[in-house]
């Protein structure tokens, strides 16, 4: 990676291109900007300490620029394809300009290529005719284990080039090149390309004598070969026989330079893992350390002094040191365009909310949408939606329709052309604001990333909105955390959800989605029940996204049309901003609570209205973020060891209405424990009711009663609070 890296930067970067460098060259990305005075040795010395340069490249942690986090595998290099896509995106939309076009590029290892994320994304960059893309493989054919499969030679190859990319292999270096080109070359040419992965690591790990031996024993008896071996000493023949194309900075140069159009282009860089050091090619290096002997022994083949090892120019005569330092200065990655802060879009003052007594949340999500595409409002220009073919099914349509779908060569909607009857306009133009993609959640959420990012790479803002499925976001979690690592900004919504999707079956309901919005950083999850509830989250996530200290949002909703309920003025609002608010009040020192999220609203108030005379004073508490209760509540409990301490919480401020001892019924459709821990902020008894059992199909009231949450259940749940076990 350090010649690759070497070959790239400080010299065929151009300003504009981002990099996704592999977790594992870090430490080179980190070097790299330590010669230009970029970072600093105090966080060189703690690499992989607190607060020291981060173990890989992380765009939030580190100090150096870094134009994409990585860690974890396969992600960082589908990353840069969906990234060139958010850029042809701007340029589309008069954001970027043509001639400011960078290159998307990803440095990779070889075990990434076994990530099914990256086909995933091959055949969705195809689609949308991907182009300044480079992803350049580390070919040192090595994973984690062990060496790699020699059955997969070429095979990438026809898989890059059927994709619509160029292939690019540096196998050799100028030095086996020119050897080649000896009498007897052609022979150990022909041998290289017949040696597996296993037999050239244990020859590269064993030394010069043992290449000698082999090829001696294999092909010595052949015209020239022995002679051309004896002008090489044994250290001369390792330093050839290793002298492959990743290690030469000539040859990755030229070929660097070769790809000077904008063609998707995979570079096959051939490499040694540990290169250079006593442990490369052994199978089990990919932990290795050097001994201090060894350690020793690379900082005198160096050069270096005692005691110089950070010296940036170390090793080097006076002159060769000037020299190098006006290069690195002069240098592409020193004039690396640098990311700036930029303006918000301002969000209207107001979003109407959707009218009708009965609405479900999803739908009221697409009136909101469809209003804001009618609305003229800046803040519609900058909304792009995208969908892993569910579009339709999510109620993005109307959006779409109003604002089209984005390609960069027009594609007329044949079915309109024909005038057969639709409702849906399927027209794509460089104009439309709406990204289509295959089924592929991966690339749903990596595309996501991209489009969240594109106010630190590109300049300029763009709100993205996404639909998928509830139960698939699991499809693409490491894809969607991965855009939340890097603190990607955008609106996501889970539609349909839980077992309310009742005749879909156990396949399409989800039940741990709550968790999972509780539990990822950098996104809030809110579940909606009623639509005025939900255009007051969208309204906030507009904003949210946009704030420096903000965050990406996720909205769980539904298909069920519920009734929606008549409101008192707009005390509501701000409570339900911050996680909950009393459906109906208790009275002070109630005894009892009903506690419920989402669609499942119908029946928290049918129960409600059984017991509340009964149970006089009864409340009922509509969560609408059980993620904000919970971060509010477990945030204010830290805070106890920190300066902030007594500032109250939400939770416990609604909760200690209620008696100290008072019983709480929590009921969602998801998991139970996505509310049952309410009961632990005020040492209250709870029963809890959800889904913690797979689905099934049948009717709504079946379907509810099977799993316990209809209103019986709940009428049920609070009586046994007061009877006891
Ligand atoms: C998704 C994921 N799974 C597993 C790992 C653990 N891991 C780190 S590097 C690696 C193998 C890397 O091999 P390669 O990409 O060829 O890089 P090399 O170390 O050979 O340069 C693995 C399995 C990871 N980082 N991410
Ligand atoms: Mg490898």
């Amino acid at each position: 990676m350090t010649a690759i890296m070497s070959a790239l930067y400080f010299h065929a970067l151009r300003p504009q291109d981002k990099v996704a460098v592999k977790p594992h060259a870090g430490p080179v990305l980190h070097a790299i900007h330590y010669l230009l005075g970029e970072q600093s040795l105090d966080k060189m010395q703690r690499f992989r300490g607190l607060d020291g340069v981060q173990s890989y490249p992380s765009r939030t942690k580190d100090t150096i620029p870094v134009d994409f986090s990585t860690g974890s595998v396969g992600l960082g290099v589908a990353v840069t394809a969906f990234s060139s896509l958010v850029q042809d995106y701007l340029i589309a939309h008069g954001q970027v300009r043509e001639e400011d076009a960078g290159r998307m590029i990803a440095l990779m290892g070889d075990a990434e290529l076994d990530e099914g994320n990256i086909y995933e994304c091959l055949i969705e960059g195809y689609k949308h005719d991907l182009r300044n893309c480079w992803w350049i493989v580390d070919y040192n054919r090595q994973s984690l284990d062990a060496t790699t499969s020699d059955r997969m030679f070429r095979r990438f190859d026809d898989i890059f080039e059927t994709c619509g990319w160029r292939v690019v292999t540096l196998k050799y270096g100028r030095k086996q090149r020119e050897a080649f080109k000896r009498p007897g070359g052609k022979t150990i040419e022909h041998w290289i390309d017949n040696c597996s992965n296993a037999d050239f690591a244990v020859l590269t790990y064993q030394g010069g004598a043992s290449w000698r031996t082999r090829l001696m024993t294999d092909i010595g008896s052949k015209p020239h070969v022995a002679k051309l071996l004896d002008d090489f000493d044994d250290d001369g023949l390792a330093a050839l026989m290793t002298n492959l194309g990743g290690h030469c900075i000539e040859t990755l140069v030229d070929a660097f330079a070769s790809a000077d159009d904008e063609k998707p282009t995979l570079f096959i860089a051939y490499t040694v893992k540990g290169h250079g050091l006593p442990l490369a090619g052994h199978k089990d290096n990919h932990s290795g350390m050097m001994n201090p002997t060894q350690m020793e022994q690379l900082r005198e083949g160096l050069g270096i002094a005692e005691g110089e090892e950070w010296e940036p120019w170390g090793g080097l005569g006076g002159n060769v040191a000037a020299r190098l330092k006006a290069f690195v200065e002069a240098s592409p990655i020193a004039r690396k365009v640098r990311e700036t802060t930029v303006p918000a879009v301002p969000v209207p003052r107001h979003l109407p909310v959707p009218d009708g007594d009965e609405q479900s949340t999803q739908a009221a999500f697409g009136r909101v949408l469809l209003d804001l595409a009618k609305s003229g409002e800046p803040l519609a220009d900058r909304i792009v939606t995208t969908a892993p073919d569910v579009t339709q099914t999510t109620n993005l349509g109307a959006f779409v329709n109003q604002r089209g779908l984005f390609r960069r060569q027009e594609l007329a909607d044949v079915f309109q052309n024909a005038k057969i009857p639709s409702a849906q306009k399927w027209s794509q133009h460089a104009a439309g604001q709406h990204i289509e993609l295959g089924i592929a959640e991966n690339n749903f959420f990596i595309m996501l990333a991209s489009l969240g990012l594109a106010g630190p790479h590109f300049g300029t803002r763009l709100i993205p909105v996404g639909t998928v499925y509830d139960p698939f976001i699991s499809r693409g979690l490491d894809a969607l955390n991965y855009g939340c690592y890097q603190d990607a900004r955008f609106l996501l919504v889970g539609t349909p959800s839980g077992i309310t999707l009742a005749p879909e079956g156990g396949a399409h309901q989800s039940i741990n989605t709550p968790l999972i919005g509780m539990g990822q950083p950098n996104l809030t999850y809110f579940e909606p029940a009623y639509a005025d509830e939900l255009t007051a989250m969208m309204h906030w996530s507009f904003d949210h996204l946009q704030q420096e200290d903000g965050g990406s949002v996720y909205l769980r909703l539904s298909t069920r049309s519920i009734t929606q309920v008549t409101r008192d003025g707009d005390s509501w609002k701000a409570d339900a901003l911050r996680g909950g608010y009393w459906l109906r009040r208790p009275a002070d020192g109630a005894q009892a609570a009903i506690v419920f999220s989402g669609v499942i609203a119908p029946e928290a108030l049918a129960a409600w209205e059984d017991l509340v005379d009964d149970i006089p004073g009864l409340g009922l508490l509509n969560v609408t973020s059980p993620d904000l209760l919970h971060r509010g509540w477990s945030a204010q409990r830290a805070a106890r060891w920190s300066e902030n301490a007594g500032a109250r919480s939400h939770a416990e401020t609604l909760l200690s209405v209620l008696a100290p001892g008072a019983g709480l019924v929590t009921v969602l459709d998801g998991s139970p424990s996505a509310l049952s821990w309410l009961g632990g902020v005020r040492g209250m008894r709870v029963s809890p009711l959800g889904v913690d059992r797979f689905g099934q199909t049948g009717d709504l009231p079946d379907i509810y009663r099977t799993y316990r949450l209809d209103a019986n259940a709940i009428v049920d749940a609070t009586a046994e609070l007061f009877l006891g076990e």
